[in-house]
């Protein structure tokens, strides 16, 4: 289980799906649907991004989740969760919802440090960036990026 925001997906989260797919036999990627957090990308929208920059991947399979991680888990018999650690600031707060995950269900948590040229990349950084009109072309799938010009001019930024 690979879960996350994805809003939108990064080359820091391919690079995470993709280590993780040449380990585990099937990777589910999983949008987490945060309710009271609106997206600049609504939901169907991010798995449609997922879902084409997965494509490659013939055991990775993109779905989304309302709800707790671990209830996802349990019901699909998935055994471990897998997050990218890009910094010690990322650990403090994976390392504590991995032992709440863990103290629920059992479930375990594996962490894989981030790609050195990913170690500085975010989805929210990212759409800072662009919306002031940095160049991001080169931190996300071309997919995305298309997408998200194409987001930004609609909404006026
Ligand atoms: N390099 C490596 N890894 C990266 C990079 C990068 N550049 N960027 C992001 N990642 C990793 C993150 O560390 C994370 O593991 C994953 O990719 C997803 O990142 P985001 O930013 O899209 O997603 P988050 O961090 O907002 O996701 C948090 C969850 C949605 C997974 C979490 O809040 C959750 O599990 N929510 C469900 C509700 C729940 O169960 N809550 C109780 C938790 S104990």
């Amino acid at each position: 289980m690979c879960p996350g925001s994805y809003d939108p997906p990064t080359n820091g989260h391919v690079d995470i799906i993709e280590r993780a797919a040449g380990l585990f036999d099937e990777v589910v990627v999983a949008v987490m649907i945060n309710k009271s957090k609106r997206g600049l990308f609504v939901v169907d929208e991010r798995l449609e991004m997922l879902a084409e920059i997965t494509s490659h991947l013939p055991n990775v399979r993109v779905d989304s989740w309302h709800g707790l991680l671990v209830q996802y888990c349990q019901k699909h018999e998935i055994q471990a969760i897998v997050k990218g650690l890009r910094a010690i600031s990322d650990f403090d707060y994976e390392l504590q919802m991995a032992q709440m995950n863990n103290q629920l269900t059992g479930v375990e948590t594996l962490f894989m440090p981030t790609s050195p040229v990913n170690s500085f990349l975010s989805s929210s950084l990212v759409k800072e960036v662009a919306t002031y009109g940095g160049d991001v072309a080169h931190l996300l799938p071309p997919v995305v990026y298309t997408r998200l010009v194409k987001r930004l001019a609609e909404s006026g930024a």
